[in-house]
């Protein structure tokens, strides 16, 4: 039995990492909608839970953590030990490796496009800032294609919770209108996603409501 609250909209990529791995887990939840349209980020109840003030906050019980990947760290430790988190320290090094590059390298790089072309307005749109952040971008997808020519997952052989914080980009890039060099791994990759119907539901979200809004 577990009592795991996450607050957050779902239309929130940091958000759609977490409900990933909940779904994965089959963890049941209640999910507080927060942030975006529905605001409440500034209330003073939720910065005693969080600090920062943004989205997701998870509580599991008398544990409440913020950051979406020490959130799915956390969940993939406590209800995937073995499975989404590897036990041996060696397999764990290379799960955090790749988790840990995709929060300060590849996220960063891939928000960036999103956030020049789909949430920026078109008429402020900057081409060149917007084919500096694609080239970026390509350099940490064609790294995971050479990853992914070694071994199915970042990880290795299964699915590690260094899938799901990188994969949670998937949707949102291959769905951006922009030229995406033909990357077989890749796409073999994004393919096995979409059979897990934890992604599916996690972060096949549509990002209507973000097009053209840069106010959250
Ligand atoms: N490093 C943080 C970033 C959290 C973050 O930037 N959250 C955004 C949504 S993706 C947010 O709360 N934005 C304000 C809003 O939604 O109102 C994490 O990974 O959890």
């Amino acid at each position: 039995m577990t009592d795991i609250t996450l607050w957050g909209r779902l239309s929130s990529g940091n958000v759609q990492k977490v409900v990933w791995v909940l779904e994965e887990l089959e963890l049941p939840h209640e999910h507080i909608p927060l942030g975006g349209p529905f605001k409440g980020l500034d209330s003073s109840d939720y910065l005693a839970m969080n600090p920062n003030g943004l989205v997701p906050t998870l509580r599991d019980g008398d544990l409440v953590v913020w950051e979406s990947h020490a959130i799915v760290r956390y969940l993939s430790a406590a209800y995937g030990s073995g499975l989404l988190f590897p036990v041996d320290p060696k397999a764990r090094a290379i799960v955090d490796q790749w988790a840990d590059w995709a929060a300060t390298t590849f996220q960063p790089a891939w928000m960036s496009v999103f956030w020049l072309l789909v949430r920026t307005p078109a008429a402020q749109h900057d081409k060149a800032a917007i084919d500096k952040a694609v080239a970026a971008s390509l350099r940490c997808y064609a790294m995971i294609e050479d990853r992914l020519g070694e071994a199915p997952y970042l990880g290795g052989e299964r699915l590690t919770y260094a899938d799901i914080v990188a994969g949670a980009s998937m949707y949102r890039w291959m769905t951006m209108p922009i030229d995406r060099p033909f990357m077989p791994n890749l796409e073999a990759w994004y393919a096995s996603l979409n059979e897990r119907a934890a992604f599916r539901k996690g972060v096949c979200v549509s990002y209507e409501e973000l097009v053209g809004r840069l106010a959250f």
